[in-house]
């Protein structure tokens, strides 16, 4: 006679049915079958796909969807009023990039909505999932582009003239995916609406992979920036130019590269030209122009700085050396983000009256969470990840640990919609947001 199973169990095995067709629907999107990385780029067919995907899932749900007037996608469970309790993320990727990042705190969003409704929850405030606008900056360079404008952390007319690889600039992508940029900029109301906002996300490194433990708690985000080197030279034939006579901006952008790396070593800080374009990028011709992005970060914001500086007096030597030009220019800075104390407390605490021992762990990687906890009461949840590969088609989590992170992010959800809010923030919670 086969054993009775015990409820939990039959519950999990249908979260864990739901959460491998959520997934599978999503894994085919903007993905490279050669090398299994994903492309997803905002306001892109393949990115406004992603976003009928968000609306198709929220109605289904019942949810009601708006678009805010920076375009992040807003699904509201009860009618959307401030003070409400927000939990969501990104599903947009690097180049290249990992099915996880992103999309497992959308989807993890709906399906504890799920199983909050599944249990008859009655909630006191209204709850919205998120799908925030281009968090990677992976096509017009600006990461966390979403919240930063959202939060007036960037100007909106900066923001609109970005350009992408091809020259199109923001404002041009926007309209063309039909979405108008003239109400692009910071959003009072949108952020008047949030009562709280916790991201769960794939964790970006091994901290809980060294541990027992599939989710932990964010405690902080480490300082990092993005600055632009561009090495102007003179083009020319890679035959007949004499050495002596070229100005040949890759020298001095190698130089860069290796002194970046050793700066970084001396400050105990870590730093990527992960991005560089050559112009006119051919085989037999001298470049005229090479430009680079570097990423710094580290636990020491001046020494970041410092280190960046440093940096820039080496690749101007080395520019001056070969007769080129350089520019450096800041794209973004996000200093060190501490998450509201007493949100973290009460997550850790909601989560170990359930019995989800979930240690606290700070990060290095950067998140709307991170924006938006300048003005709003912000916690973090991650979820393990086995070997700590991210940014990369080899990024993973155990569909069991993401089940667990499911439950876990259920667990806080339940509480802060059925709580008070008033404990959690010293950074003022709206009134409306207070019972
Ligand atoms: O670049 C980052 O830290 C990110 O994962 N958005
Ligand atoms: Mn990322
Ligand atoms: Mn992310």
């Amino acid at each position: 006679m086969a054993l009775a199973r015990s409820g939990a169990t039959v519950e999990r095995d249908r979260l864990r049915a739901s959460f491998d067709g959520v997934w599978g629907d999503l894994a085919g999107v903007g993905r490279d079958p050669r090398s299994g990385g994903y492309d997803r780029f905002s306001w892109t067919g393949v990115d406004l796909g992603l976003r009928e995907w968000f609306v198709a899932e929220a109605t289904r749900r019942g949810l009601e969807v708006e678009v805010d007037r920076n375009g992040n996608q807003w699904a509201w469970w009860g009618a959307p009023a401030d003070g409400a309790v927000v939990t969501g993320s990104h599903l947009d990727s690097v180049p290249g990039g990992g099915a996880f990042d992103g999309p497992l705190g959308v989807v993890s969003a709906l399906l504890a909505v799920d199983a909050l409704r599944a249990s008859g929850l009655a909630p006191e405030r209204p709850l919205a999932v998120v799908n925030f606008v281009e968090e990677e900056g992976a096509r017009f360079g600006l990461a966390c582009l979403g919240s930063r404008l959202m939060t007036g952390a960037v100007d909106a007319g900066h923001a609109l003239s970005l350009t992408d690889d091809d020259g199109t600039s923001l404002a041009d992508a926007m309209s063309a995916a039909g979405h108008a940029p003239e109400h692009v900029g910071l959003d009072e109301a949108a952020l008047a609406r949030i009562g709280v906002f916790v991201e769960l996300h794939v964790e970006q490194g091994v901290h809980l992979a060294l541990g027992e433990e599939s989710v932990g708690v964010a405690s902080a985000i480490l300082p990092h920036g993005r600055w632009h080197f561009c090495f102007e030279g003179e083009g020319n034939h890679a035959g007949t130019t004499r050495l002596v006579d070229r100005h040949d901006p890759m020298l001095p952008f190698a130089e860069a590269v290796g002194a970046a790396r050793r700066l970084a070593d001396e400050a105990q800080a870590v730093t990527t030209f992960g991005r560089v374009r050559v112009d006119p990028n051919g085989t037999n011709a001298i470049p005229s122009r090479v430009d680079a992005w570097l990423d710094a970060r580290g636990a020491d914001e001046v020494g970041i700085v410092r280190l960046v500086d440093d940096l820039r007096r080496v690749a101007e030597e080395a520019a001056a050396g070969h007769g080129v030009r350089l520019t450096v220019t800041n794209d973004s800075f996000t200093p060190v983000v501490e998450f509201d104390a007493s949100l973290s407390d009460r997550l850790r605490s909601s989560l170990g009256a359930a019995s989800i021992a979930a240690p606290t762990l700070p990060t290095a990687a950067g998140h709307d969470a991170g924006i938006l906890a300048a003005r709003v009461p912000t916690a973090m949840l991650f979820v393990r990840n086995p070997t700590g590969i991210s940014h990369s088609p080899h990024e993973h989590a155990d569909a069991s640990d993401c089940v667990d992170g499911v439950e876990a992010l259920t667990v806080v959800l339940r509480d802060l919609l059925t709580e008070s809010l008033e404990v959690v923030s010293d950074r003022g919670v709206p009134a409306e947001a207070a019972r």
